[in-house]
């Protein structure tokens, strides 16, 4: 799992996310030696890579699959990705910083604006820009406003024709057909190589900038979406209220090798072999307890988000709680709380509250 910017409290000062830092000095390069000298130096490369295209076309797929590990939720449902993400890879040859961002899309609700801003920003920001186009998709008008943006960018765009695992190979030569004849692409090249020169943005252990709040929002999210269709999708929201890290005793009789030798509170003495390793006597282990609210915008969608009898709720939270442990390591208590925020989608107070959850 991603090594996350550290988890800020609810009650910090809420700021709207900043763009990505691009902070190359003029003089932060490396220094300008003769032709010869600088033709034996190992060149380091560094830059941003924007990752585009219209909502599902797997975007956030190709930058896990990229990094290695699960930076981004993914879901089979549209405009999954709300607030763009960096993935950073770093190796001994350059620093490639991928933008996840949301699927360009017209925007109608303030939410949507705010996602194609994301957009808009990374366009500006990045070095290299990857379109991401869906193979089983037909080109239709989606697919030309995408077009549109792009031409008003100067940085390189290169095509990225995905899911070419479920078409057939005779349709993909159409489609290169069809976009070298709409864009002038740049041509295929590792993608390292055409950064500018410069030394590393991040540390190398940064893989993320998001926090593990905003982690672990979007993983309850990603849970929600697995489970709901039509509108539900586009109106539901995870807020996490608060994340609080306790030590707490973990002694149960069933943790004992030999059930009913050892007195409930624990062994007297020594240690016992556990799954997760040993545990002394009087010693703790860490639980953390995270409150999430789930918004949606009327009642019903409140209903169908509960289900029956709790049952999806239920299934999201322990689906949710299951992959924020693997992340931390230790012991979670999942509480969700769902709440109706009429047009949540076209409040600036909410979208602040959401956006501010990444740190
Ligand atoms: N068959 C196949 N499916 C893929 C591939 N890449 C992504 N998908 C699926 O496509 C769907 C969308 O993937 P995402 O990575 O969420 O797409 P996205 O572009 O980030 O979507 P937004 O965030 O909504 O813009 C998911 O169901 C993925 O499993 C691929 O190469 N092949
Ligand atoms: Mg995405």
């Amino acid at each position: 799992m991603p090594r996350t910017a550290k988890t800020k409290t609810p009650d910090e000062k809420v700021a709207k996310p900043a763009a990505p830092k691009k902070t190359r000095a003029k003089t932060a390069g490396p220094k300008k030696t003769g032709p010869k000298k600088a033709a034996l130096k190992p060149v380091f490369k560094t830059g941003y890579v924007a990752l585009v295209g219209r909502p599902n076309t797997g975007k956030s797929t190709l930058l896990n699959a990229l990094l290695g590990q699960k930076v981004a939720i993914v879901s089979d449902k549209p405009q999954t990705t709300r607030i763009s993400i960096l993935g950073i890879k770093t190796t001994d040859k350059g620093q490639t910083v991928f933008i996840d961002n949301p699927g360009i899309h017209k925007p109608l609700h303030s939410l949507n604006k705010r996602m194609m801003n994301f957009v808009y920003s990374s366009l500006e920001t990045s070095d290299v820009v990857c379109l991401l186009v869906d193979a089983t998709e037909k080109f239709g008008h989606g697919d030309e406003f995408v077009l549109e943006t792009l031409r008003k960018v100067k940085t390189p765009v290169f095509l990225l024709i995905n899911k070419v695992d479920v078409v057939r190979k005779d349709k993909v030569l159409p489609i290169i057909d069809r976009y070298k004849d709409l864009f002038l692409f740049r041509e295929i090249i590792p993608l390292t190589e055409i950064l500018p020169e410069a030394p590393k943005l991040y540390s190398d252990e940064e893989i993320s900038d998001q926090s593990e709040r905003f982690l672990f929002a979007e993983i309850v999210r990603e849970k929600i979406l697995k489970y709901v269709t039509e509108e539900l999708p586009f109106v539901t929201a995870v807020y996490i209220e608060t994340i609080e890290k306790k030590e707490q005793a973990d002694w149960k009789k069933r943790d004992c090798p030999q059930s009913g030798a050892v007195p409930l509170e624990g062994p007297r003495s020594g240690t016992v072999p556990l799954e997760d390793g040993g545990i002394k006597f009087g010693e703790t282990r860490p639980v953390t307890l995270i409150r999430a609210s789930i918004f949606v915008e009327k009642d019903n969608h409140r209903k169908i988000v509960i289900g029956r009898h709790g049952s999806l709720i239920k299934q999201v939270g322990i689906e949710a709680r299951r992959e924020i442990e693997e992340h931390l390591g230790h012991k979670v208590y999942l509480e969700l709380h769902v709440k109706v925020r009429e047009r949540w989608r076209d409040s600036e107070d909410v979208l602040d509250l959401i956006e501010g959850q990444k740190g």
